[in-house]
């Protein structure tokens, strides 16, 4: 193929599937239905690549110590590709400094791959600190890793997925954090490591607000989503190297020292094969005495490849939601997926209830007022449902359904009361439905838009008229046309046209 360098100092490889001979192509198209990602490309870019240092300025003097303590690196894979191991691998011993690396142990998920057994053994046995375990049968991603952390003994445990690559200084920056704290977990920023091209894009850029993004928790289902910095935290940072305090993680690097972890019952065992353990960890870290920070300084790059939905993978996913939400979120427990109480049988969780007691730990209310209080839970607003016009008394805004268009128009339709029609106002002033804010920069139209928590234009006040609400945004109101077909943002007037029921929920818990 004439190929050189593909892929070097973390450039990808593009492959025009078309001018492959028909036999390579072939392979490609089935390596991308096999694995989610492109192992035919990433089995043509060297094991061993170099990856340029993209340390922010103020970084390298900032980590010099050497008196680090040693780190167990845990990896582990099921039927990952070969070659996206082996990089994972090369990554690390190619960019840590020998004495702050202990042991590697990758943890074999009963993988059913050939080449993963003797193969994979006699590549490894050239690197003195890698250890290979299998487990007997399938235990998933997070009883996988307890089994890796059981046969570590490094003060340190950094948690990593099989499909990574380490830049130079990665390692560093997250123990030297827990070496001055050790009840806080760090996650390093993460990169995106292209599924198909195997391209490192950086994300994060740490000295602009605007694409400075923080996991954030997500209700009803307890993911993560990115979102963007508050106000008050962006400028409690004096300098762009500064650790950033994260609500959550998303679970695929963690550095979290070893007694710690162990003090906070690991990861629940009861937990199936993946989903949830990364919001249980960080959930109970903060309610807990500890706290959860990213640090700019350490930089590594992710494989994020689409998971395929699957009925079974659902239920447990639900299952294991189950279980967090009923161990830690107290009367919240009510806004996540599992709010109908569909999942009924999520098993015995009295051991976490008492592990929860024995470490007093906060209320999950604490995680609302001190972690994230702009944390969005739908059906929790200051005010939130229905948005009754005054003067029409049968019609309310209506999103349309709409979740993820960029500029949707706000409808006015008779109140039916389902999921379209039920707003929040939030401690962030924004009227938000889903992942969807009321938008004040469109003139006269009333729109909603991908909400990016920087106020502006998603900046409401919601104003208190005799029981009744006018919705204001930069001195306009949202209001009804005269004609009492449409909706409207105009000047603000005296007339029951602009005037909405809206029901009192909260208070603010920022004011
Ligand atoms: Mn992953």
């Amino acid at each position: 193929m004439n190929l050189t360098h593909p892929g070097v100092g973390g450039t990808g490889l593009l492959l025009d599937v078309s001018k492959l001979p028909k036999e390579e192509a072939e392979k490609f198209q089935r390596s991308l239905e096999q694995r989610e990602y492109s192992s035919y490309t990433s089995s043509l870019i060297p094991l061993q690549r170099s990856l340029p240092d993209i340390r922010l300025k103020g970084c390298h003097s900032l980590y010099t110590d050497l008196s680090l303590p040693e780190t167990s690196v845990i990896i582990i894979f099921y039927n990952e590709h070969w070659s996206v191991v082996l990089r994972t691998i090369h990554s690390i011993m190619d960019n840590t400094p020998p004495h702050l690396i202990k042991e590697v142990i990758l943890v074999d998920d009963a993988s059913t791959d050939k080449v993963l057994k003797e193969p994979l053994e006699e590549y490894v046995s050239r690197f003195r600190k890698v250890q290979l375990l299998r487990a007997e049968s399938r235990q998933g991603l997070i009883r996988a890793r307890m089994i890796g952390f059981q046969q570590s003994t490094a003060p340190v445990a950094v948690f990593m997925d099989a499909h990574c690559e380490c830049f130079p200084g990665w390692l560093e920056p997250l123990v030297t954090r827990i070496a001055e704290n050790q009840s806080i977990i760090t996650t390093p920023t993460l990169h995106s490591l292209d599924s198909r091209s195997f391209k490192i894009v950086k994300i994060h850029e740490w000295g602009k607000r605007k694409s400075l993004l923080i996991p954030t928790l997500t209700f009803p289902n307890l993911l993560f989503t990115w979102s963007s910095m508050s106000e008050e935290e962006w400028k409690k940072r004096t300098r762009e190297t500064d650790p950033v305090r994260s609500p959550a993680m998303v679970g695929c690097v963690i550095a979290v020292s070893r007694s710690w972890f162990k003090k906070l019952g690991m990861f629940d065992p009861g937990l199936e094969i993946w989903g949830g353990e990364n919001t249980e960890l960080s959930i109970k870290t903060w309610l807990c005495g500890g706290g959860l920070e990213i640090i700019p300084c350490s930089n590594v790059a992710h494989m994020y490849h689409p998971h395929r939905p699957s009925e079974e993978s659902d239920i447990r996913y639900k299952r294991n939601i189950a279980r967090v939400s009923n161990v830690w979120l107290d009367k919240y427990k009510h806004y996540t997926d599992n709010y109908d109480g569909s999942i009924a049988d999520y098993g015995d969780i009295s051991d976490r209830i008492a592990l929860r007691d024995s470490l007093k730990c906060h209320p999950f209310e604490f995680y609302l007022t001190n972690v994230n209080p702009y944390q969005f839970i739908p059906g929790n607003g200051i005010y939130t449902g229905l948005i009754r016009n005054v003067e029409l008394g049968i019609d309310c805004l209506d999103s349309g359904g709409r979740q993820n268009g960029d500029k949707v128009n706000v409808l006015l339709y008779s109140c039916h009361g389902k999921g379209n029609q039920l707003w929040d106002f939030t401690d962030r002033r924004e009227i938000r439905i889903g992942g969807q804010c009321l938008d004040s920069g469109y003139g006269d139209n009333v729109v909603t838009k991908k909400c990016h928590g920087l106020r502006g234009n998603q900046e409401w006040e919601v104003i208190s008229l005799e029981g009744h609400v006018l919705l204001k945004s930069h001195g306009y109101c949202v209001g009804v046309t005269k004609s009492e077909s449409a909706l409207v943002l105009g000047k603000c007037h005296n007339s029951a046209l602009q005037q909405w029921i809206w029901k009192q929920n909260r208070k603010p818990r920022i004011s």
